[in-house]
């Protein structure tokens, strides 16, 4: 297996021992340190990061030294040198060592070997004083070895809170956000359900108004589809802000800006040393944890798909590249941020341009692999033996469980601490725009309350007099009406099933998704640029 910079970057335990040359039975006499070590490696071979102690994830406070490097060479195996600094003003600001290492050999038959460093430090300068004086020249060898990454979920302060998640991991909230996405892939609408299907479907209450795309496979910024999503999802947020608030629980924030590559997953925050004067230490900050970008996963389809999953695993390594950031997604969060282009927007076209051109690509990028949560681990296809997702129209009660929160499925993605924040920066959006329109044009668009939010009466700008977010008590007989809308969500999702079947293709709604996301690609740039 290759290894490459992107699968370097993350968390590994530090250990560094004495080398000494006699046994000593006790290994802790030849311990030198315990630490985590936080790499970035770029392809450009830069390398960035922290040493910190105390070993632990997430300890609630931390002593860092900051790393600069290079990857020295790439054959035969990976070298990295870097240099790790003490940070001013703090107990080990003194500490320069120097570190040397390289990818340990990865063993064709081993089971379960974990990537590791191994190699040598050398302490650049004294540190301490008196007879706690450490002298320079000092080596030792160490081992440095991959951590899993830690799912969001398992963060402390980054975790949705218990009420909120029960309710968002139900079956009927994970049902109506499949739902919803799902009868609005363009596949789905143009080409698989028939007249019949639709008819059943709109009989449902679920029928779509205004597809998000024209029978040509284009973005419809014309009918205020765009409108319906952002309209959704604000509702959505509604939802679980109430229960947050009546649990006396500040909401989740949502991302200023877009996480840049080098987030970590456990950020740091500088304080007062309320012990020593002066000095700073550093505390754990979860409302800037948990936006590391997880690894890429593959995912198989099948024996018959084998090219496309692997195009698939490559393009989804490019949507979690450094590169992508930089030369994709920061442009656009400065386009879908400036007022000049907002203001010539409609609520629509706004609402379509970013759930395609943007949100969907931010959820590729920060997930992780999906897993099932019975075992831990992903679900195996059967006939490749390799690692796939959830069937789409797999409905067993596992798939409930408020761990299955992989964002790259809409029956699951909502249930992910990082999707409150994605969708809150989706959303803070909305409200630039109005900004924006007015203070280039003001009065054109007049607020008011709508369902319990706050939305945009439709006119020039806005298109929608009533959005669409879920059916609402179809079923008017009976009180508490949950399960007889579960039914007709299943229902729908059947007729879809069905409609799939029928054709000859084989296809998969997962696999739908991310063909569109990946047809977008290629005119999202010229879209934005020709308003
Ligand atoms: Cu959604």
């Amino acid at each position: 297996m290759k290894i490459e910079s992107q699968d370097l970057s993350g968390y590994y335990t530090y250990r560094s021992f004495l080398d000494n040359s006699l046994p000593v039975n006790d290994f802790n006499k030849i311990k030198v340190s315990e630490a985590e070590l936080f790499l970035i490696v770029q392809l450009d071979g830069l390398v960035t990061g922290t040493l910190s102690f105390p070993a632990e994830s997430g300890a609630s406070e931390k002593t860092f030294m900051d790393i600069t490097g290079t990857v020295k060479r790439w054959f035969p195996e990976i070298t990295l040198e870097f240099e790790g600094q003490g940070r001013p003003n703090t107990t080990i600001f003194d500490f320069l060592y120097q570190y040397s290492g390289s990818v340990t050999r990865t063993w064709e038959n081993g089971i379960g070997q974990r990537l590791s460093l191994t190699g040598t430090e050398l302490r650049v300068k004294d540190h301490g004083s008196g007879d706690q004086t450490y002298k320079a020249g000092a080596t030792a060898s160490f081992v440095a070895v991959e951590r899993d990454f830690v799912e969001p979920r398992e963060i402390n302060g980054v975790a949705i809170i218990p009420n909120a998640l029960s309710m968002l991991a139900s079956k009927s909230h994970r049902l109506k956000h499949a739902v919803w996405h799902t009868i609005r892939l363009y596949d789905i609408w143009w080409q698989i359900l028939n007249e019949t299907d639709k008819q059943k479907i709109r009989d449902l209450d679920w029928g779509l108004d205004r597809p998000p795309f024209t029978a040509g496979r284009a973005l419809d910024l014309t009918n205020g589809a765009g409108e319906d999503f952002l309209f959704m999802h604000r509702k959505m947020i509604a939802m679980i802000k109430d229960i947050y608030k009546s649990e006396g629980v500040p909401y989740i924030e949502s991302w200023k800006t877009l996480p840049i590559p080098s987030a970590q997953q456990f950020f740091y925050s500088e304080q007062e040393d309320p012990q020593n004067p002066g000095k700073k230490i550093y505390g754990f900050n979860p409302v800037e944890s948990g936006y590391m970008i997880p690894p890429a996963y593959f995912i198989s389809n099948g024996p018959e798909s084998e090219q496309q999953d692997l195009e698939d695993l490559k393009f989804l390594k490019f949507l979690k590249s450094a590169s992508y950031f930089t030369s994709v997604m920061r442009y656009l969060e400065r386009q879908f941020k400036d007022p000049r282009k907002l203001s010539s927007f409609s609520l629509g076209e706004l609402g379509n341009l970013l759930e395609f051109v943007i949100h969907n690509q931010m959820h590729m990028r920060w997930s992780s692999v999906p897993i099932d949560p019975d075992t831990g681990k992903p679900p195996i296809n059967p006939q490749t033996g390799k690692p796939t997702g959830r069937g789409s129209f797999d409905f067993n009660k596992k798939w409930d469980n408020p761990k299955y929160d992989y964002l790259g499925d809409f029956y699951s993605s909502h249930v992910n601490p990082v999707f409150w924040r994605l969708h809150g920066w989706v959303d803070d959006r909305i409200e630039d725009w109005f900004n924006a329109h007015e203070a280039s044009h003001p009065g054109e668009i007049e607020r008011y309350e709508y369902k319990g939010v706050s939305w945009f009466r439709s006119g020039k700008w806005v298109q929608v007099s009533t959005p669409f977010y879920w059916p609402e008590n179809h079923n008017h007989h009976h009180t508490g009406n949950d399960e007889s809308s579960i039914e007709n969500m299943l229902k729908v999702m059947e007729i879809i099933e069905k409609a799939i079947q029928r054709g000859q293709e084989r296809t998969d709604v997962r696999f739908l998704a991310r063909k569109q996301n990946f047809n977008i690609m290629s005119f999202m740039q010229d879209i934005l640029t020709n308003p």
